[in-house]
């Protein structure tokens, strides 16, 4: 007896036991996943009852938004906890510091286990990770490549599955004495959205009703949103967006290349299968001569179809990572953080992608599930954001949070009712004016009722009243009645510049 105690005190205290007691985290981030596509935000759309299952039994969090919204931006900012402009990741296309510091290397010194699978697109090899195994760039839907450890392989399989395949494989291998954070960073929803088999059926009766905004004429808005290149009935390509053709002959549309090499890595069985289930409706297409609204509708539908099929395979798999967790005893003190890169248009203002500082591309889903911690079916209005996932996970590892992370650990917001000094408003900032989709740069200022954004380059704003106007079709800016508001927001708006440290702003002023 006193044996076992001593041994328990030896082995047990020092090295298993006490490290169990710190939670394990599994962290899955989609890609360009719209909170309105998940059942449990209430949209009516589509269903995806394992992500459900997580906010039934944890946090949902209904106003979480993004430094920027823009994938390797927001990537960057989630590890770092960091704005752009300090972690260096303003845009696409540029290489991600490794030797910074980042909650998973912090992690990792601290004694976990860690790994990330899935997309990464962030350039430089992964830091901070003992085992990754990504996607080169934004990867491919079928049968993709992975980089495993700095080797490139093709791997045959559907790439949403794939990915919780190598998290769970690398789960059933870690050493149990331990605790894990693994990230599953998943590729879909991401464009080109191209479907399982298994699902290229499903919707195929259904007729998604148009968003409210789908025929927005951006009318008192400035020049930004009507000079983007993102609106369905125009800037979707026939055949990589929208399968009209699958074999693709010169003289190539734009993107026809891409399509071509995309469609090579399918079996020809599986070729068969794609082509067999778009066919029905690419023929009325074809043969109905459809031109204008009938169009823009068709296109909608096809768009938004294809959509939610890849969404419902990510639901699938995290409905695999649930499994896992309770079958190996781990979904006790297991964290489960559900998110996505940023939020997506789903033809609301008749677009698809991101990068606006609009409600349906700066919030993004959050959800997180820790028995331990978080009473089940909790639903959470504070204004959070990506750059708190790095303190939250520190916090709740009990690792000390770097003074120059720039987040807030959601901890207390579990804790306390009064969360009396929680941010009052969130600030952001989009540099990505690539000529793909045309948006321009800008920062803006939200609080829980007002919205300030300025295209700074041209120095336009809008103000929008969002408690009158959820839409934000009504540009308030010039609205004489809103003059002692929009003179505080832009009073917040420097206030945040410095708050943030965002100095590139601080020498410019708006009209
Ligand atoms: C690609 C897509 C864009 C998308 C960006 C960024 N074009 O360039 O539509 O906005 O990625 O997406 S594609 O023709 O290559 O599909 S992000 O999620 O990586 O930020
Ligand atoms: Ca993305």
């Amino acid at each position: 007896m006193k044996r076992t105690f001593a041994l328990f005190l030896l082995f047990g205290f020092s090295s298993g036991l006490y490290s169990q007691q710190r939670p394990n985290i599994v962290f899955i981030l989609s890609d360009d996943h719209a909170y309105q596509a998940i059942s449990a935000y209430g949209f009516g759309l589509n269903q995806t009852p394992n992500i459900d299952k997580l906010a039934a039994e944890g946090v949902l969090f209904k106003n979480a938004f993004v430094n920027n919204s823009l994938c390797a931006p927001s990537r960057a900012a989630i590890l770092t906890g960091k704005y752009s402009h300090l972690n260096g990741i303003k845009a696409l296309g540029v290489k991600f510091d490794g030797s910074q510091m980042t909650f998973p290397k912090l992690l990792q010194s601290a004694g976990y286990q860690t790994a990330l699978i899935g997309k990464w697109h962030l350039i430089s090899n992964p830091t901070g990770f003992d085992y990754w195994n990504i996607l080169p760039s934004q990867g491919d839907y079928y049968n993709p490549d992975f980089i495993d450890n700095g080797v490139k392989k093709r791997v045959n399989g559907y790439v949403t599955d794939l990915t919780t395949d190598f998290a769970l494989n690398w789960l059933d291998k870690r050493d149990t004495d331990r605790p894990f954070c693994v990230f599953i960073w998943n590729k879909a929803p991401h464009r080109q959205w191209m479907p399982p088999l298994k699902y290229l059926h499903q919707f195929d009766s259904t007729k998604f009703p148009l968003p409210q905004t789908f025929f927005d004429d951006y009318s008192t808005r400035t020049r930004a949103p009507h000079e983007q290149r993102m609106r369905i009935d125009e800037w979707l390509s026939p055949n990589y967006d929208l399968k009209e053709n699958f074999t693709v002959e010169p003289p190539y549309q734009t993107l026809d290349q891409s399509w071509k090499s995309i469609y090579e890595r399918l079996t020809p069985d599986e070729k068969s299968q794609f082509e067999k289930a778009y066919a029905a409706e690419n023929k009325i297409l074809k043969e109905g001569n459809l031109k204008g609204e009938e169009l823009a509708v068709w296109k909608f539908q096809r768009y938004i179809k294809d959509y939610l099929r890849c969404v419902q395979s990510v639901d699938d798999n995290v409905g695999r990572v649930n499994d896992y967790l309770k079958q190996n005893g781990l979904d006790k003190n297991t964290i489960v953080v559900y998110s996505s890169d940023q939020g997506f248009y789903l033809g609301e203002h008749g677009w698809f992608d991101k990068r606006f500082m609009y409600e349906e591309s700066f919030k993004t889903p959050l959800i997180m599930r820790w028995p331990a911690v978080i009473k089940p079916g909790t639903v959470n209005n504070n204004m959070v954001m990506n750059i708190d996932v790095a303190e939250t996970l520190l916090d709740a590892a009990k690792v000390k949070i770097p003074v120059d992370m720039q987040g807030e650990s959601m901890l207390p917001l579990f804790r306390k009712k009064n969360t009396a000094n929680w941010r009052k408003a969130v600030y952001y900032h989009y540099y990505d004016d690539d000529e793909e989709h045309n948006v321009a740069k800008h920062v803006g200022v939200r609080t829980s009722r007002y919205k300030l954004i300025w295209y700074y380059e041209n120095d336009e704003s809008e103000l929008y009243d969002l408690l009158k106007d959820k839409n934000e079709l009504h540009n308030l800016y010039n609205d004489s009645r809103y003059t002692k508001i929009k003179n505080e927001m832009k009073r917040k708006l420097k206030e945040m510049e410095i708050k943030y440290k965002d100095t590139e702003m601080m020498g410019k002023m708006m009209k």
